[in-house]
């Protein structure tokens, strides 16, 4: 596994129901180190770049009008392995298939209101990182745990 960086968001429901420090909670003790985080009022077009590869499907209309229903909070994890390793720590995209012990699993029901969004792929993260934030605004620091995980 190498070091990685993956784009995590709490999505509008996870924000209104009072999710983020749990979310956040998660990727901490778990040993990632948080490089970014902002909380934001995305545009549409701003969420339709970021769902581009799922405009064809019939629930992309839904899915922007959730996604910019409310704000969110961005962020950016870093770690060994962490693109793939925050996929299994938020579950599958279905909550109803999402194990318990996962985020989906432990607190969503339903697909169009699954609480958070996880980089699939390197490449993936890449991009959503570049979408997302700045150069700037990803913070260059060595946390005092980095020997201990
Ligand atoms: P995100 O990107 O939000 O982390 O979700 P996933 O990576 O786990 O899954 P995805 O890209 O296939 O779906 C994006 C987003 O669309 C919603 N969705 C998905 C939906 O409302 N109905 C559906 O049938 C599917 C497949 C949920 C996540």
């Amino acid at each position: 596994m190498a070091q990685e960086r993956t784009f995590i968001a709490v999505k509008p429901d996870g924000v209104q129901r009072g999710l983020i420090g749990e979310i956040i909670k998660r990727f901490e003790v778990k040993g990632f180190k948080l490089v970014a985080m902002k909380m934001m009022q995305a545009s549409e077009e701003h969420l339709t770049e970021h769902y581009i590869d799922l405009k064809g499907k019939g629930f992309f209309p839904e899915l922007i009008k959730y996604m910019s229903s409310g704000p969110v909070v961005a962020m950016v994890w870093e770690g060994l392995g962490a693109v793939k390793t925050g996929r299994v720590m938020l579950g599958a995209t279905n909550p109803a298939d999402s194990n318990p012990g996962t985020i989906r699993g432990d607190f969503c029901i339903e697909v169009g209101r699954n609480i958070i969004h996880g980089s699939d792929s390197v490449e993936s993260a890449k991009k959503e990182i570049a979408l997302w934030f700045t150069d700037s605004e990803l913070v260059s620091y060595k946390s005092c745990a980095a020997d201990w995980l």
